[in-house]
């Protein structure tokens, strides 16, 4: 394998250092605790593009002893080429220095040193003593400050104490960066040492383009589950007249499932696309997305207002005549459409949305049909499409560290819909595209998936935070 850049994340205990590899590697993997003393080993874990391995990052356990290491350190800065190695082998024997003789290991290498601590507190003499073993070393070194709570009064005080002895300082959100904050980071670091320039750059390079790949596949996924939701059907036989009106609520149980599954799937796919395989993402509570696909405050916070919906309908030249205000109000209105057949109160478990038309077909050799859907409700489809779109948003700029619920992390910015911030083409092309779908019309599909296409990966592109 060729050479790759290699950096040891070092520090204090609990200040963040597992949590920083785990979103620069893209590895859910890595241990993170609240409780100190948690890594008591080196960890390697490779950031790659695609299978190839772009950069290894090397996760430590915290200093145990900085200031007789200092002191060490001071003794012998002159009479050794690397320190670092002399330091591991005058303390290997010793069990209170394992975690130190440990942490020295990849320094002892040639790697490259991120120094983590946590910003919202104040330095202590332990800070001090860490940050001048490391100028020892000799290494080059960038300190990162990883801010634990919103706490910012002593950030002025780490960066003055950096400048003396780093050669880069970067405030960094181990559990909130997105992307291009750590490309951002990856950037910085070339600057560092000139020597890691070119193999840094190539690994940003690489990465910028899988992630590019990610982006479309994950388009791929929303089309699909699109394609899939607007044709979903659900139907059912019954032997007796009688039998009837028990059935309709079980077909439409049975149809909501079904929709269901299928965003969750296309969700489950965009995740696994952005490496969360163990599913490990929680919605934040705050969100709309845990709010089921039918309930009013989806419909409210989701798709078209009325007059964007009326004039995309009418340029993809779909008329939606009376069903207008049910497509855009979504509440007002009562249950599924009956079609040939009176549709009664046992129906309500949809209720407040015009979704599918319910018919019912005599069989001639006995019994009924009953088959709900495909949905033809206007208002539909830019509703699934504004959440799996919000769903994708959250997964592509979900920090690896971000492992457990209780991070105060709000996604208030995320909180409607992408597709009524569109303009009028772009809604209008979007409501061509569904109309294509759900008429099955491939030929029209492949003129119009390109340009649709783009649109998604540029709201997939945009900053969550717009
Ligand atoms: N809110 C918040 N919590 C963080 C952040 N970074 C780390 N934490 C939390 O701080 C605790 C310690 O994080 P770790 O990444 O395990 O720290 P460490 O430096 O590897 O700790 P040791 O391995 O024990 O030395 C965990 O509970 C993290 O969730 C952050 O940016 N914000
Ligand atoms: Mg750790």
């Amino acid at each position: 394998m060729a050479d790759i850049p290699t950096f040891a994340i070092i520090g204090h205990p609990n200040e963040g250092k597992s949590s920083v590899v785990a979103t620069l590697a893209e590895d859910e993997s890595v241990r993170i605790s609240p409780v100190p003393g948690e890594t008591t080993r080196l960890a390697r874990f490779d950031l790659k593009a695609g299978n190839a391995s772009i950069i290894e990052f090397v996760d430590t356990p915290g200093f145990q002893n900085p200031a007789k290491t200092l002191a060490w350190f001071k003794q012998n800065a002159n009479a050794e080429d690397n320190i670092a190695q002399a330091f591991i082998q005058q303390h290997s024997s010793l069990s209170d220095y394992r975690h130190d003789c440990e942490l020295m290991k990849p320094v002892a290498s040639g790697a490259g040193i991120l120094y983590v601590v946590d910003g919202s507190r104040p330095i202590t003499s332990s800070d001090q003593a860490e940050m001048e073993i490391l100028r020892l070393t000799g290494k080059p070194r960038m300190a990162i400050i990883n801010c634990k709570s919103d706490e910012t009064l002593y950030l002025d005080a780490w960066k003055a104490a950096f400048r003396k002895s780093f050669n880069a300082i970067r405030v960094f959100d181990a559990c909130g960066a997105t992307f291009s904050e750590r490309i951002g980071l990856l950037d910085a670091l070339k600057s560092v040492d000139q020597d890691w320039n070119p193999s840094l750059q190539k690994a940003i390079d690489l990465l910028q383009k899988d992630w590019a790949r990610r982006g479309k596949r994950a388009v791929e996924t929303i089309i699909d589950s699109l394609e899939q939701g607007l044709r979903f059907s659900k139907s059912k036989l019954v032997a007796r007249e009688s039998d009837l009106e028990l059935a309709k609520p079980e077909l439409e149980r049975a149809y909501r499932e079904g929709l269901e599954k299928i965003e969750r799937r296309a969700w489950n796919e965009i995740q696994r696309q952005y490496r969360h395989q163990a599913l490990k993402i929680s919605i934040p509570d705050s969100s709309i997305l845990n709010e089921n696909l039918f309930s009013d405050r989806t419909w409210q916070a989701f798709g078209l207002t009325g007059k964007q919906l009326a004039l995309a309908a009418g340029a993809a030249g779909a008329g939606i005549g009376v069903g207008l205000d049910v497509a855009a109000g979504g509440i007002a209105f009562g249950v599924f459409t009956a079609a040939g057949a009176a549709f009664g109160a046992g129906a309500a478990l949809l209720k407040g949305k015009d979704l599918a038309k319910l018919k019912i077909k005599q069989i001639p050799v006995g019994g009924f049909k009953l088959q709900l859907g495909p949905n033809q409700n206007p208002q539909f489809p830019f509703i699934l499409l504004d959440r799996v779109i919000l769903y994708a948003k959250i997964c592509s700029n979900w920090a690896h560290a971000r492992q457990n619920r209780d991070l105060s992390i709000s996604d208030e910015n995320l909180k409607e819909g992408s597709s009524s911030r569109w303009d009028a083409k772009q809604r209008a092309l979007c409501s061509k595209v569904f109309q294509a779908i759900r008429k099955e019309r491939n030929d029209q599909l492949e003129t119009l998936y390109p340009e649709f296409k783009e649109v998604l990966s540029s709201e997939l592109e945009r900053n969550p935070d717009h």
